[in-house]
């Protein structure tokens, strides 16, 4: 099936969007990205990334030096539209989705017969048609689905879940197979064309609601999978064993494969989806809720782990090494480290120094904070009495063995395991 995309709106210019966004324009089409934020517009246009995130300054410039990338802040009409907006959740841990509502009444004046749009955010099940009827409602003089009668429609909707793993997003983006759910068979095809442009994995059509809850299970089951390893360090903690030797044996076995435990969960995906799935059956997600608080609960376990230590000290100094949700990204949301950092300053009697090679000083959350400061990786290990390692980022695999040997370390990464 042969639908021609020439050009695309891309709506929300964020983790998702923008790298979106620089690809189809990197292959030719006209991509018109927006945005609310005008800080984001500005840089774009200028070809700058706001965020870091390998190989996409590149792209980035690559698009706009070729004037086929262009942001602003209202949508202007296209071929397709992409939504990718944020979706948090509420205090309650029930989904947000006031940013797609905006991104519907944003696109709807400028849509015409022939459109298709496409709902890339993260979403609990029913949200497509949601976006549909909102649509729908907006524009009367349009067919939107599902018709009554089967009646050919003006504009296809469907869901096509982002699932581009932070770091590797340029290579992802292209690489991996993609789901595409439509709301009828139609939608999908649509939809399909838009991701032909770039893709060279496989793509999957199925229905809307099926694609919007395969993306939720996907990060629920990495969570599981790392709340099950994060268990794990709780009872080797207190069996006086290593977690890491014993995953790494465990490991050996050939239909076992342990993830890693760590700090906690952070990011704005597997801390946030997993919520979306217990919303929609609160009765029925006893596992996906009690992995979500195994994971939430680690950052206080690490806190009480270094504070035991801390006891022995008269005035201990406490370098906390490492404080993105993830190694080697510069990204902070939803960090555990943070989280830690901030426990054990808000605790009081510790002083305690921050080191992060990928940030270029304290977070919002830590500033304030008197008692705490932002150094370089080896003086805060130096002027240390406990180092507690709560990122595994790839330069402090150099800090010297014997710097560490002379202190107390809390690691709850398995760097000083890899290392040993
Ligand atoms: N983590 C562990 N142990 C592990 C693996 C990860 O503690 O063995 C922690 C990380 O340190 C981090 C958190 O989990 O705090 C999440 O990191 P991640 O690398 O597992 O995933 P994200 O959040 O960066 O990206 C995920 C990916 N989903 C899956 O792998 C199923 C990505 O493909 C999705 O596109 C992304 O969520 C998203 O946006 O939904």
């Amino acid at each position: 099936m042969d639908y021609p995309i020439k050009t695309v709106c891309v709506v929300g210019l964020g983790y998702i969007g923008l790298p979106t966004a620089a690809t189809l324009a990197s292959r030719g089409i006209e991509v018109l990205g927006v945005d609310i934020n005008p800080r984001v517009v500005e840089a774009v246009n200028a070809g700058q990334t706001y965020f870091s995130e390998p190989d996409l300054d590149m792209l980035l410039r690559a698009a706009t030096t070729l004037r086929k990338l262009r942001a602003t802040a209202q949508p202007e009409p296209a071929d397709a539209f992409v939504i990718a907006v944020p979706t948090p959740f509420r205090e309650d841990r029930s989904p947000n989705l006031d940013f797609i509502d905006l991104a519907a009444d944003a696109i709807a004046p400028v849509l015409v017969s022939g459109n298709v749009v496409i709902l890339e955010s993260t979403s609990p099940v029913g949200t497509t048609e949601r976006l549909a009827d909102r649509l729908a409602r907006l524009r009367p003089d349009l067919r939107f689905p599902p018709t009554r009668h089967a009646e050919p429609l003006d504009v296809h909707v469907a869901h096509c879940p982002e699932r581009v793993l932070p770091g590797r997003m340029v290579r992802e983006l292209i690489e991996n197979d993609r789901i595409i759910g439509g709301l009828t068979e139609a939608c999908a095809e649509h939809a399909e064309a838009v991701y032909r442009v770039f893709l060279q994995g496989k793509v999957f059509r199925t229905d809307a609601a099926t694609a919007e809850l395969v993306k939720l299970v996907e990060n629920a089951s990495r969570d599981v999978n790392i709340a099950f390893a994060n268990e794990l360090s709780l009872i080797c903690d207190q069996l006086g064993l290593n977690v890491w030797h014993v995953i790494e044996l465990a490991n050996r076995h050939p239909r076992v494969s342990i993830l890693q435990p760590g700090p906690g969960v952070g990011g704005h995906c597997i801390a946030v989806d997993p919520w979306f799935i217990v919303s929609s059956a609160p009765e029925r997600t006893r596992l996906i809720r009690t992995a979500r608080e195994v994971n939430d609960g680690k950052p206080k376990f690490v806190v009480s782990q270094i504070r035991e230590r801390a006891e022995r000290f008269k005035r201990p100094v406490v370098a906390c090494l490492g404080l993105t949700y993830k190694p080697d990204v510069d990204d902070t949301r939803e960090s555990p480290a943070i989280a830690i950092a901030s426990q054990l300053a808000c605790a009081g009697q510790d002083r305690i120094l921050v080191a992060d090679p990928n940030l270029t000083g304290l977070p919002e959350e830590l500033a304030a904070m008197p008692n705490v400061s932002f150094c370089e990786t080896l003086e805060a290990v130096r002027q240390a009495d406990i180092v507690a390692l709560l990122v595994a980022h790839s330069p402090f695999r150099k800090i010297p063995r014997e710097e560490l040997m002379r202190r107390v370390v809390i690691d709850a990464t398995g760097l000083t395991h890899q290392h040993a």
